[in-house]
């Protein structure tokens, strides 16, 4: 299988390198791609060197598959370039998201659905991801009313310039463009991605109207807060889930802790709860705290983190790819 990365440069786009390593994806051909400036620079894969090339070669080069993660900008232009040349995108930005022509996968919900039709497919936003993972058997079970969750996100979200950011800042140094619009180490931010007219942010609008898209149910409802903090390890979440039925705390733990790519850690008088410094790298979903909110029927209240570069960007992608390789689509 001949694989494109776009954006392969990128800290999304080198954990895609990773990921289809580890995961031994079929790749005959790796093609990574960049902008101009990073044209002729060098990626390893699999302990190999590969030449950096332009969008224009890369589609000459006819890949199966192309990856892309290099920005919605750049989504919403080359994607259908690729598209039209018969060449399927798997895209990490929001560009296409929302579009009703196009599918919004989380392999374990809705890999079922992709057809030969779909040429762009879209990867839902990280924190979007690691939420419906853990919701949606639980969605099965008990049927979801109403969420409200507050996000803790990791700097890794912003990109390489942030995590540049972050060290600059705690090393004193000077020397590095601030990306954020106040300093991060030491602070916290209840700001991520551009402010809409109806006072949230797109990110938390992201986690509203992806959430419906991914789970095909527009009757859940869902409030969101979403906030950078000076970590890299991994994206982590407070949320509340009111169902429509009644259910066991102690059901809720057996279900998710069979659930595929989820990982139950929840001993909380041993201090054992997920942490982003332990998500970090892995691929799984990890949540703990679960318990009762005493304070309104059927609702419980849970902790979510994942590495936001794994699950909830490259391994997600990967997956889309291995759904569409195991059904003969790409
Ligand atoms: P480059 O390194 O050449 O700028 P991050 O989010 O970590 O900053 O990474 C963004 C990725 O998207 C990088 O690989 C970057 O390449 C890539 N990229 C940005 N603009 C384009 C473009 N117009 N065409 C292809 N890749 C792009
Ligand atoms: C963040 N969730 O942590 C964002 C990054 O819509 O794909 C991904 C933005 C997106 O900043």
């Amino acid at each position: 299988m001949k694989v494109a990365v776009v954006g392969a440069t990128g800290l999304v786009g080198g954990e895609i390198l990773k990921v289809l390593a580890e995961r031994n994806f079929p790749v005959t051909e790796l093609i990574p791609v960049a902008s101009e400036r990073s044209v002729g620079k060098q990626v390893e894969f699999k302990g190999k060197q590969y030449t950096v090339v332009g969008f224009d070669d890369a589609i000459k080069m006819k890949p199966n598959v192309a990856i892309f993660s290099a920005g919605g900008g750049t989504s919403l232009n080359l994607a259908p370039k690729f598209a039209e040349a018969g060449i399927t995108v798997v895209d990490n930005s929001s560009a296409w998201r929302m579009d009703p022509t196009k599918k919004l996968v989380v392999p374990e919900i809705n890999a079922h659905t992709l057809t030969s039709e779909d040429k762009i497919i879209a990867n839902p936003n990280c924190s979007t991801i690691q939420m419906v993972v853990v919701m949606n058997p639980l969605h099965k079970k008990y049927k979801i009313k109403r969420v409200v969750v507050s996000t803790y996100q990791s700097v890794t979200g912003t990109g390489k310039a942030a995590v540049d950011q972050l060290f600059a800042e705690r090393e004193g140094r000077a020397d590095v463009p601030a990306v954020y619009p106040h300093k991060i180490d030491l602070n916290v931010l209840p700001h991520i991605d551009v402010f809409l007219d109806n006072g949230y942010t797109k990110e938390e609008m992201k986690m509203v109207n992806e959430t419906k898209k991914i789970m095909m149910d527009d009757s859940i409802q869902v409030t969101a807060t979403t906030v950078r903090i000076p970590t890299i390890g991994g994206h982590s979440e407070s949320v509340n889930i009111e169902f429509e039925n009644d259910f066991d705390v102690e059901e809720i733990k057996s279900i998710l802790a069979a659930e595929e790519g989820v990982i139950l850690q929840d001993d909380p008088k041993n201090a054992v709860y997920p942490m982003p410094i332990n998500a970090h790298g892995k691929d799984e979903v990890f949540v703990g705290r679960i318990r009762r909110d005493e304070t309104q029927p059927n609702t419980v209240n849970m902790w979510i983190v994942a590495d936001n570069l794994r699950k909830g960007a490259a391994t997600n992608a990967v997956q889309i790819c291995e759904a569409l390789a195991k059904n003969g689509l790409i």
